[in-house]
């Protein structure tokens, strides 16, 4: 049972968020009265309650989602309020529905040829994943022991991927000049530090132990340890051929999943921190210019009906620079990681059409 100083902190969240005018988060949307009612007094196995799953998008009125799992067991223990931003977040995936199995698209890569061969929009392109490692709940819940442990663990893997593209070095954030993390962010290849949605969440202690990044020589294939999930898997390069860089990243996953065993939930796929990134966990992205279409005042509504999500030149809460957008599938749950991928493919083909038409 949570404790009364916990429930008071959760019912004044719930009262922040409701007079928060200009909020306009999934979290303010779906913590009904009702649901904090029924939900405030619960606590995980792993002791986790309510005030954990609610306390960065109480933090921070302009999240867009709001909320995070501190476990695995919150996403059952707590769907009441998880269920509805599932459902409205990843294009109505249902309390009853179920992630297909996976198909990351082995054999089908070249359904996905450059979608801008003479390098006139778009500049680079870039696959992710999620994966948490089996045994160990989400940020939150980390002890410093686990961090350093889960680090060792995956350090073992890398090392034993020693031969063709794939090959490279882990380096700890520990240890790592500033000044070399500044560039490795600056370049795209590294996440941010003090992300203020993940501070809230009590999702950055002990920072840096435990934290890092694999990349091999070309940077084109990278592993983020220990951020937001216990691993993104990452795959980009410069250009437009998506087939490519998917090909890259199923070869980089299979030789990981192949030596360390990840959650998988029948329900809800890959888990995930972030119940944005649950089922295919998969984010494929574009960092395109499209001048003409990008000024248009209905831009959002046109990626919204493709199905695609805006961020900035920075990732996500950044803003575009110098015209350029970071344009990606939106809904990563209740389709297979290839259609995620498709559905990205399709959608800034679209706009590059859209673009030339207006040129
Ligand atoms: P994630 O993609 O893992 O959800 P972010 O949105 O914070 O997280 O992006 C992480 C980094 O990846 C940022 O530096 C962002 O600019 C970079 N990035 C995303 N897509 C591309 C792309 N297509 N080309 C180059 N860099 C990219
Ligand atoms: C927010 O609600 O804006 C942040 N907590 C991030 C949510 C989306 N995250 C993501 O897609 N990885």
């Amino acid at each position: 049972m949570a404790s009364p100083d916990v429930i008071k902190k959760i019912e004044e969240g719930y009262a922040k968020l409701q007079a928060a005018k200009d909020c306009n988060s999934l979290l303010k949307k779906h913590l009904t009265k009702k649901v904090v009612d029924e939900l405030k007094g619960k606590k995980t196995k792993l002791g986790a309650t309510l005030l954990d799953v609610i306390q960065s998008g109480v933090a921070n009125l302009d999240s867009g989602v709001g909320l995070y799992a501190p476990d695995a067991e919150s996403y059952t223990l707590f769907k009441p309020l998880f269920d509805p931003v599932i459902q409205e977040y990843h294009n109505g995936f249902a309390p009853t529905a179920k992630q297909p199995a996976t198909d990351l698209g082995e054999g089908k890569t070249s359904q996905l040829p450059d979608l801008d061969p003479e390098g006139k929009y778009i500049q680079s392109t870039r696959v992710r994943c999620g994966r948490s490692l089996q045994g160990y709940p989400f940020n939150p819940c980390l002890t410093e022991a686990n961090y350093t442990e889960m680090e060792a663990k995956v350090k073992g893997v890398f090392e034993q991927i020693t031969e063709g593209e794939l090959a490279g070095s882990y380096y700890p954030l520990k240890g790592m000049t500033k000044e070399v993390q500044n560039q490795l962010i600056a370049d795209h290849f590294l996440f941010k530090e003090g992300d203020r949605f993940l501070q809230a969440a009590n999702a950055c202690r002990f920072w840096p132990t435990g934290r890092g990044i694999f990349h091999n020589k070309n940077k084109t294939f990278l592993v983020w340890v220990n951020e937001e999930d216990h691993l993104r898997i990452i795959s980009m390069q410069n250009g437009g051929n998506v087939g490519a860089v998917l090909e890259r990243l199923i070869k980089g996953v299979k030789t990981i999943e192949a030596k360390v065993p990840f959650s998988r939930d029948d329900r809800l796929g890959w888990l995930t921190f972030c119940p944005s990134n649950l089922g295919t966990t998969v984010r494929a992205s574009v960092h395109i210019k499209l001048p003409k279409t990008s000024a248009r005042p209905d831009f959002k509504k046109i990626c919204d009906e493709l199905k695609l999500q805006i961020r900035g030149i920075h990732g996500e809460h950044s803003e575009s620079a110098g015209g350029v957008y970071d344009i990606s599938n939106k809904a990563r749950l209740g389709l297979t990681e290839f259609e995620a991928v498709k559905q990205m493919y399709d959608g800034v083909k679209h706009l590059i059409e859209l673009e030339k038409k207006a040129a």
